[in-house]
């Protein structure tokens, strides 16, 4: 089997946020990858999917069968890695350890496969009582195991309302190689390393999968531990990632960047929202230009999100209210975005921080701008900071 990249240095990368935010649904070919070993190129025609463990009956479902003799069910959900905006942790509270993403660790997408559920039904369980359904890729080694694998609860399976299903198409078309080809494993709300790609194992099994991406990764570990032998004596006291949390982000404009405001004195601030685990839709985004002294409320824009998919936002503000603050060292004011969802759950800007930098999600923030007016804002600029120049003075 052909195999791309390779153990020691897989393929790992992210589109720039502001690209992503252009459209609601994003293309395979600009979503991030991440990949703790190669990418296998699999034979649609000989691959089979294994369901063991406690079932009645061990079955191995090509991949026909998954698509033909099963009803075949689309759900709309972002994809997102648990590191999904690591480096704002690092970087504004303390340095953390894994790859340096920033928002764009994340996609949004229409799944479609069978429901798991159907598949168990027709295996027949053999458990009950608490349980969990393991997944596995046994296609090539990993950086810290010799397999791919997680778990998530027997209970959200086979709950038909939650859609965790062996997607075999996005956006209407076969996966592509580089997100799961032939099939891949979608449990929309929670964290993207669950989501198993390249699937070869459906385990029902009384315990969580041994395996290292769910049991010495992908954790929040308290925030007392603080070094590598630390984490190893604490992994086993904290569960896996598994919900996603409530998370908004600025993708425009970027910290830094330079902003040309329009003819009308207007610039545009824009991002991603999700909500928390199953809670969506997301029905409020808000800015603040004051560090959450005042909000206000952001459209929702594009389509209209449902439970797990993102939802965009926009909103215009005048140029001159990003220009720095009277006395203030800041070479401009800082934008400060947060949002609530269906569930009642709310962006409230107080992440800790975590050894591994995981689920961070304190308020999505863009400072360091620098205006330089259009023409015909010009002079108005000027005025307005000579007005500052001499209020500071
Ligand atoms: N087989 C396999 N599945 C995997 C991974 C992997 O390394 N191997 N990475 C996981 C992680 S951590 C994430 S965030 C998502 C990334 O999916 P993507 O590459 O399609 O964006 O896949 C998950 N599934
Ligand atoms: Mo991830």
């Amino acid at each position: 089997m052909l195999l791309e990249y390779s153990v020691e240095n897989p393929l790992n990368r992210e589109p720039p946020v502001d690209q992503l935010v252009e459209s609601f649904i994003t293309k395979s070919s600009v979503a991030y990858d991440r990949n703790h070993g190669p990418i296998p190129h699999i034979n649609p025609d000989t691959h089979y999917v294994r369901i063991d463990g406690a079932v009645d009956n061990v079955v191995e479902l090509s991949i026909k069968d998954l698509g033909e003799s099963f009803k075949q069910y689309e759900v709309l959900s972002s994809l997102q890695c648990a590191g999904n905006r690591r480096h704002t942790m690092r970087t504004e509270l303390k340095e953390v350890n894994g790859i340096d993403w920033y928002s764009g660790a994340i996609m949004n997408g229409v799944w479609r496969g069978p429901l798991l559920r159907d598949i168990l039904l027709q295996a027949g369980l053999a458990i009950e009582g608490s349980a969990h359904v393991a997944f596995s890729c046994t296609q090539t080694l990993v950086q810290d195991d010799w397999y791919y694998g997680g778990s998530i609860d027997l209970e959200r399976v086979m709950d038909p309302e939650k859609f965790v299903i062996l997607a075999l198409e996005l956006n209407g078309k076969p996966l592509s190689i580089n997100r799961g080809f032939p099939v891949r494993v979608v449990i929309p709300g929670v964290a993207g390393a669950r989501w198993v790609k390249w699937l070869d194992r459906v385990t029902v099994q009384r315990n969580e999968s041994n395996n290292f991406y769910m049991q010495q990764d992908y954790k929040i570990l308290p925030p007392h531990v603080e070094t590598k032998e630390q984490a190893m004596e604490n992994w086993h006291l904290v569960p896996p990632m598994q919900l996603m949390p409530i998370n908004s982000v600025i993708a425009i404009p970027a910290s830094g960047e330079t902003i040309i405001p329009d003819a009308d004195g207007k610039i545009t601030v824009a991002g991603y929202a999700v909500p928390q685990g199953d809670d969506g839709p997301v029905i409020k985004v808000e800015i603040s230009l004051d560090r959450g002294e005042t909000w206000e409320e952001a459209e929702i824009v594009l389509e209209q999100p449902t439970k797990w998919s993102w939802a965009i936002w926009k909103t215009r503000i005048d140029f001159c209210r990003l220009l720095p603050e009277k006395g203030s060292t800041e070479s401009s004011r800082r934008i400060w975005s947060r949002c609530w969802d269906k569930g009642g759950n709310v962006q409230d800007g107080k992440c800790q921080w975590n050894w591994r930098g995981v689920g961070y999600n304190g308020y999505g923030e863009s400072k360091h701008m620098v205006i330089q007016p259009a023409e015909k804002t010009n002079e108005l600029v000027k005025g307005i900071q000579s007005i500052s120049l001499s209020a500071a003075a």
